[in-house]
């Protein structure tokens, strides 16, 4: 059994993650059965959900010629511009509907219309809070194990958020799922490392 500190989260564990979904992920449904039976370990239980308004700027159908998946430079940086998704009230925003969705709070995020929010702690732009941290703080959980889906962007930038803020953070990996663009799965094994994140 887990300590009263530990807290797990799930991330984006939603049909357009999910085969056949909008943004599929490899294998996105095959860590479901696993998540479930993890959220009886631990005493807190967060998830989170992507959820966009429709039109929003992470879409490359908002940007004339541009292909799915090409990258554009916003005024907070470098984006990925993605295939519409998680359109907040759709089925691909839902759960997959086989993960127990009983935890203690769903935090949504990527709702602002002009930035996007791969990590549950900040918006893209790194300084946009989505209030994440003050809850876990509030509660006192400070080891925060990660699962979800994608490995790469918002499993990666909630681990390596959580570990600068100062959070104990495990990724397991083998509950998670990548999508993999042009070696990013590598890049974000060596940046969670790097940030101190415990990779299991
Ligand atoms: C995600 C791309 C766009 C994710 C969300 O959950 O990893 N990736 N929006
Ligand atoms: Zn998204």
């Amino acid at each position: 059994m887990r300590d009263a500190q530990d807290c797990l989260i799930v991330i984006d564990v939603q049909n357009d993650f999910c085969p056949g979904g909008a943004l599929a992920v490899t294998g996105g449904d095959e860590i479901v059965p696993g998540i479930n039976a993890l959220m009886e370990e631990f005493p807190a239980v967060v998830l989170t959900q992507d959820w966009h308004p429709a039109g929003h700027s992470s879409f490359a159908s908002q940007h004339p010629g541009a292909a799915p998946m090409s990258l554009t430079e916003m005024p907070y940086g470098p984006q990925v511009l993605w295939p519409d998704h998680c359109v907040q009230g759709t089925p691909g925003s839902a759960f997959h509907e086989g993960l127990r969705t009983d935890g203690d709070l769903i935090i949504r995020k990527g709702f602002r219309p002009a930035i996007d929010s791969y990590s549950a702690f900040f918006e893209n732009d790194h300084a946009t809070p989505t209030g994440l941290e003050g809850y876990l703080r509030s509660r006192g959980l400070t080891r925060l194990t990660l699962v979800g889906l994608a490995t790469d962007f918002c499993v990666n930038y909630s681990a390596v958020d959580a570990a600068r803020l100062g959070f104990d953070v495990t990724v397991r990996m083998d509950l998670c799922r990548a999508i993999d663009l042009e070696g990013s799965l590598a890049a974000a094994e060596a940046g969670m490392r790097e940030a101190g994140v415990t990779l299991a």
